[in-house]
C-alpha cells in the first residue's frame, strides 16, 4: 500500500511527467553524485548548471551561474493563498487558493518533461527537537537539490519518520523553461504547501528557507502561539566567560551574515554563531524566549566577504567538509578556476569572466560579480559554530534587536522603554532597498521586524501576536534598535561597523544585566556617551554624539510616514500600537 507521501509524489509526477524520479537520502555520496549530473547533463542556458572549482583553495566547491533573469527574489511574483484576502493583508499579494492552482497546473503540465524528480526528504530543524518540522521538496534541477543539501538536514530518516502521516511540509518546485513570465512563487498556509516555478533562486526555488521557514511557519506560530521570525540568532561571550544570547532581525543584505559570525573588536569578547537569517522562537516554562534555527546552512551575499569584513566566513568558505560549498553568481578567474567578487582581498586577475560569462576587466565599467551573488555553505564548517546549535530546546534570548540601513536619523542603538514600545520600533522599521529582491535599490521602504517579504499573513494581525506573546511571558528579552549605516554630509559612513559593532553589544548586554544607566528620550533610552566603549578606535565625540542624537524635527516627518504605513492595516493595526505611537508623537510636538 502507497503511503499518502508516495501518493502525493505520484500525483505531482502525473502532472510534471518527469522521465526518472530520485528518491534522495542526503548521503554524502549522493551529492557527488548530484553535482556531477549538474555539470555533466543538465544545462541552463545551454551551460552546465555546476562547474568544479580549484580544491586545493576551495575544497570541495563548485560554481553556479543562474539565467540571467533569475538572481533575486521575485516579490511582486510571490503570493500567500490564504481562502479569504484579508487573511493575507496588503503586505502579500494575494490569490485564492483554487485559482492559483489553476493557473500552476496550467504552467506545470508536463514541465519536468526529459528531467529528473529529486524528492528530498528534509527536517526543519533538529530532529530531536519538538519544534522542528519534516518537509520534502520535489525539484527538477541539481542545484536546488545541492543546495537543499546544505541548507537542511536532508535524510531518509525524514521518510521514516513521516511514514503513514499526512502531516509533513510539501513542496513542488519546477524552473520551468526560466520565463519570467511564468514565474511564481505560491503559498498554501492552510495545506503547508508551496508551489514554486519559473525560477532557480534560493530564496525562490529552496521552499524550506523563505516560503516554509518564515512564510508558512509565521502562520502556523500566529496559529500556535510561536514566532518565526527573519533573525539573526548569536551568543556573546564577555570577559568573564558569560554567554548571553541575542536575535537580530534587519532586512536582507544589511550585514546579517557578518554580524552572526563577528570577530569582535574589544579583547575579551567572542561571538558564538547560530544563524544568520531565521529564528523560531517559543516560549520555555521559565517563561523566557528561546530561539532555535530551523536550518544548517548559511546562503549568504559574496560581494563584501572579506578577511576584513568577516574573516571566519572566509574560513568557513575555505572548510572541507561533509557538505559542499556552491557559489552562485560569482566572477570567476579563469586561471585559477577560482571565485571572485567586488570586496574579496585579492585583485582581479587578468583572465576574467563576470557573473554573466562575459569577458571582464577593472576598465569594464561593469560589476563582475552580480552584487547579489551567493554562497551557500554549511554551517557545520564555521569557526565561530556555537556549541549550542544541535541543543533541540534552543537558546533562551535575552535582548531582541531590530535594525536596517538608515543613513540618516536612526540613532546607533536605542532600547525600548518596555515589551510594547519594542513592538512598536520594530513595527515602524524601515530599510534603505537592496539587490536582495527585485526593485529598486537605495529607496526607504517600511519593513516591520525586516519580515515585510515574509509574513504569510495579515500584519495587522501578526503585530497583534507579537503584543500577545510579550504578555506571556514573564521574562521577555529586552528589545533594541540598531543602526550602522549613518553617513555623514559626504556619504561616508561615520560608524565603522564589522567587528567594532561589538561596542554597541557591549552596551546591549551592559543594559540587559542591569550594569549601566541609560538616557531617557522621546524615542527610547539611549546611551551616554561614556558608555560607548572606544577604545582603540578612532571616532571622535561629536562624531558619536550625531550619531546618538535625537532629531526632533526629522522625527516628526518619520512618524508622519509612519502614521501612513500602520494606516494601511486598518483595524486590524493593534490599538497597543497607535497608544506607543501618540506616546512619542506627543513628546516629539
Ligand atoms: C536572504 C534574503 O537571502 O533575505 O536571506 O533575501
Ligand atoms: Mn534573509
Amino acid at each position: 500500500m502507497a503511503t499518502p507521501l508516495e501518493k502525493w509524489v505520484e500525483k505531482q509526477a502525473e502532472l510534471t511527467r518527469p522521465d526518472r524520479i530520485h528518491w534522495c537520502d542526503g548521503s554524502e555520496e549522493e551529492a557527488r553524485l548530484i553535482i556531477q549530473k549538474g555539470m555533466e547533463e543538465e544545462k541552463i542556458n545551454g551551460n552546465p548548471v555546476f562547474y568544479p572549482l580549484n580544491n586545493e583553495k576551495w575544497p570541495n566547491a563548485y560554481f553556479h551561474r543562474s539565467h540571467p533573469t533569475d538572481v533575486a527574489r521575485t516579490e511582486h511574483l510571490t503570493y500567500v493563498c490564504h481562502p479569504e484576502k484579508e487573511t493575507a493583508g496588503p503586505n502579500n499579494n494575494w490569490m485564492h487558493p483554487e485559482e492559483a492552482k489553476k493557473l500552476l497546473t496550467r504552467i506545470s503540465d508536463g514541465c519536468m518533461r526529459g528531467r529528473t524528480m529529486y524528492v528530498l526528504p528534509y527536517m526543519m530543524g533538529h530532529p530531536d527537537s519538538r519544534f522542528a518540522k519534516a518537509c520534502v521538496q520535489l525539484t527538477d534541477i541539481s542545484y536546488v537539490a545541492a543546495s537543499m543539501r546544505i541548507m537542511t538536514r536532508m535524510s531518509k530518516k525524514v521518510i521514516e519518520k513521516i511514514g503513514n502521516s499526512e502531516d509533513f511540509v510539501k513542496g513542488l518546485h519546477s524552473v520551468g523553461d526560466f520565463d519570467p513570465e511564468k514565474r511564481f512563487i505560491m503559498h498554501f498556509p492552510d495545506e503547508n504547501f508551496v508551489w514554486s516555478v519559473g525560477s532557480g533562486y534560493g530564496g525562490n526555488a529552496l521552499l524550506g528557507k523563505k516560503c516554509f521557514s518564515l512564510r508558512i511557519a509565521s502562520w502556523l506560530g500566529y496559529k500556535e502561539g510561536w514566532l518565526a521570525e527573519h533573525m539573526v540568532i548569536m551568543g556573546v561571550e564577555d570577559p568573564d566567560g558569560e554567554i548571553t544570547y541575542i536575535a537580530v532581525a534587519m532586512p536582507s543584505a544589511c550585514g546579517k551574515t557578518n554580524l552572526a559570525m563577528m570577530e569582535p573588536a574589544l579583547a575579551g569578547y567572542k561571538v558564538w554563531t547560530l544563524g544568520d537569517d531565521i529564528a523560531w522562537f517559543h516560549i520555555g516554562d521559565d517563561g523566557r524566549l528561546y530561539a532555535i534555527n530551523p536550518e544548517i546552512g548559511f546562503f549568504g551575499v559574496a560581494p563584501g566577504t572579506s578577511m576584513r569584513s568577516n574573516p571566519n566566513m572566509m574560513k568557513t568558505l575555505r572548510c572541507n567538509n561533509f557538505y559542499p560549498t556552491l557559489f552562485t553568481n560569482t566572477a570567476l578567474n579563469l586561471d585559477s578556476m577560482e571565485p571572485w567578487w567586488e570586496g574579496i582581498d585579492e585583485q582581479p586577475g587578468k583572465n576574467m569572466l563576470d557573473w554573466q560569462g562575459n569577458k571582464w576587466n577593472l576598465k569594464s565599467g561593469t560589476k563582475a560579480a552580480h552584487p547579489n551573488s551567493r554562497f551557500t555553505v554549511s554551517i557545520y564548517n564555521a569557526p565561530t559554530l556555537s556549541k549550542e546549535f544541535d541543543n533541540p530546546q534552543g537558546v533562551p534570548v535575552s535582548a531582541i534587536i531590530f535594525g536596517g540601513r538608515r543613513t540618516q536619523l536612526i540613532p546607533l542603538v536605542t532600547e525600548a522603554f518596555d515589551w510594547n514600545h519594542g513592538v512598536f520600533i520594530g513595527a515602524r522599521s524601515g530599510s534603505e532597498t537592496t539587490a536582495a529582491a527585485i526593485h529598486q535599490v537605495g529607496v526607504l521602504r517600511r519593513d516591520p521586524m525586516a519580515m515585510l517579504p515574509f509574513c504569510g499573513y495579515n500584519m495587522g494581525d501578526y503585530f497583534n501576536h507579537w503584543i500577545s506573546m510579550g504578555s506571556k511571558m514573564k521574562n521577555p528579552p529586552k528589545i533594541f534598535s540598531v543602526n550602522w549605516f549613518r553617513t555623514d554630509e559626504n556619504g561616508k559612513f561615520i560608524w565603522p561597523g564589522f567587528g567594532e559593532n561589538i561596542r554597541v553589544l557591549k552596551w546591549i548586554i551592559d543594559r540587559v544585566k542591569n550594569r549601566v544607566s541609560g538616557r531617557e528620550t522621546s524615542v527610547g533610552i539611549l546611551p551616554h556617551l561614556k558608555d560607548i566603549d572606544l577604545t582603540g578606535i578612532d571616532i571622535s565625540d561629536e562624531d558619536l554624539r550625531k550619531i546618538l542624537d535625537v532629531n526632533i524635527k526629522e522625527w516628526k516627518e518619520e512618524l508622519e510616514d509612519v502614521k501612513k504605513f500602520f494606516n494601511s492595516f486598518g483595524k486590524r493595526l493593534p490599538a497597543e500600537l497607535w497608544r506607543e505611537y501618540d506616546k512619542v508623537y506627543r513628546q516629539a510636538l
